[in-house]
């Protein structure tokens, strides 16, 4: 058996929550490889909304296991809140032993948010738009050899390595002069959902994936953020901190590259952003906000409004090929309805030439979209079940990208609950 993978082709938010639900009955485990709480993976069933934020969206369904895997990163208070909101919705991953994690996952600290905050506060206009988690000052402390896993949290010697990390953070802070005065106050919630975090199984998560493999067992690796906001190609430094790519699923798991199976690349049927950063296709006008409007488009995690644009072929064929994407999924695409016409970015004009690739440097110099036409459609897409529902012109949308990108659109989604999914193949 293969690790199948479901990754968000764009900048996030394409609904990776939803669709790893719908799909988590096909398969025996589901996995988180890579990003941490700044990752908020909305999914709806029987009129309930839930946020996951570290928790797999596998986790509604009784029959899977639910991993973090190693190349997460855990903020212990934000895994609390997510079970706690668990068990008071009548799932209890905890009692029903359907929840464990890497012990080799590096951890959150108190102070690693606090660097973060420092960080973004002294970048004037060239701010990231993180999220504020301490998400890129942990990586940076993995990378760097000095971080703190799960499984240090069970040896005598945490609270020695804490201390330790703990005034290296500081010495940063006051060079920032960043007021850090909070700290107790982060650190006793920290201490204390550090005691729920140690009833979750600890796990040597590569052993595990890989004897499920071997004895036959379907498991699928449950991307977040999206591949153009992945650390190596995506437009940085306008990026996460991790792998958002394919190979984050290998690193992130300790699965071999040739265990991969199935690569399901997530888009939405437009575009979004939230934080900086380049954006060729954005749309700063009624249009964008019509779009933000319809869609909802605010950050699962923050709140904030997401910037909107038209779907931009050049990136997503570059996400594709970066993953290796086997199939896809189109989301949204009930979003759209009522536009009188709908735009594709094919190419960008781009220092006086016009190329259909995403080029080194977007940050200085702008990629300006070249967009194509296509006639909208009018028909409400949410209560449609089958494929011959499909009005022609969505059909004809459909057509073009897949013609375009080379990969079956296998699934389309046409509202946010679980129901509201099309099988097209
Ligand atoms: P960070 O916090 O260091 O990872 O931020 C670095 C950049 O990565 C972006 N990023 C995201 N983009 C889209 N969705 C994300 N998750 C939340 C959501 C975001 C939210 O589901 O809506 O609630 O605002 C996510 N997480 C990180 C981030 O905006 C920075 O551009
Ligand atoms: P993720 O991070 O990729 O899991 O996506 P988010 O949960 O951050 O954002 C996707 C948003 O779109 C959520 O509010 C979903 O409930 C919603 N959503 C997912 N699929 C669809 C869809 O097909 N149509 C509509 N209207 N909303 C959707
Ligand atoms: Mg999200």
């Amino acid at each position: 058996m293969r690790v199948d993978v479901l990754l968000g082709l764009q900048w996030g938010d394409e609904g990776k929550g939803k669709i790893v639900d719908v799909l988590s009955p096909e398969y025996d485990l589901i996995a988180r490889f890579q990003g941490g709480p700044n990752a908020g993976h909305t999914l709806e069933f029987d009129g309930k909304k839930y946020v996951l934020n570290t928790i797999p969206s596998g986790v509604f369904n009784p029959n899977t296991l639910n991993l973090i895997g190693n190349g997460v990163v855990i903020d212990p208070i934000i895994i609390k809140r997510e079970i706690e909101n668990l068990q008071a919705n009548g799932y209890d991953p905890i009692k029903t032993g359907k929840l464990m994690i890497a012990r080799k996952a590096h951890l959150i600290l108190p102070t690693h948010q606090l660097l973060d905050a420092a960080y973004e506060s002294n970048m004037g206009d060239k701010k990231i738009g993180s999220t504020l988690k301490g998400i890129g000052p942990t990586y940076t402390d993995k990378i760097g050899r000095k971080g703190l896993r799960v499984g240090d949290t069970m040896l005598e010697d945490f609270d020695q390595k804490y201390q330790r990390i703990k005034a290296q953070h500081l010495g940063i802070l006051d060079q920032y002069k960043f007021d850090y005065s909070d700290l107790a106050e982060r650190e006793a919630k920290f201490f204390d959902a550090l005691e729920l975090l140690k009833q979750i199984p600890q796990v040597d998560v590569e052993h595990l994936v890989n004897n499920y493999l071997k004895s036959g067992k379907k498991v699928l690796a449950e991307g977040a953020q999206g591949t153009m906001l992945d650390v190596d190609f995506g437009s940085y430094p306008y990026v996460t901190s991790s792998n958002t790519t394919t190979a984050g699923a290998c690193t992130g798991l300790g699965v071999a590259p040739n265990r991969i199976g199935e690569v399901i690349g997530i888009f939405k049927a437009y575009c979004t952003r939230v934080g900086g950063g380049p954006f060729p296709t954005e749309l700063n006008n009624e249009t964008g906000e019509e779009l933000r409007r319809i869609g909802h488009e605010f950050g699962a995690t923050t709140g904030r409004a997401r910037r909107t644009g038209w779907i931009d072929l050049p990136a997503l064929k570059y996400a594709i090929m970066l993953n290796g994407a086997t199939e896809l999924v189109m989301t949204k695409a009930d979003v759209l309805s009522g536009f009188e016409k709908i735009y594709v970015c094919t190419h960008y004009d781009y220092n006086g030439e016009r190329i259909d690739y995403m080029p080194y440097d977007i940050n200085t110099v702008e990629a300006v979209p070249v967009l194509k036409e296509l006639d909208g459609w009018h028909e409400d897409l949410t209560g449609i079940t089958k494929p011959e529902q499909i009005p022609a012109k969505l059909k004809a949308y459909i057509d073009y990208l897949e013609k375009e990108l080379e990969v079956p659109i296998k699934y389309l989604s046409v509202g946010p609950d679980r129901v509201q999914t099309l099988i097209l193949k």
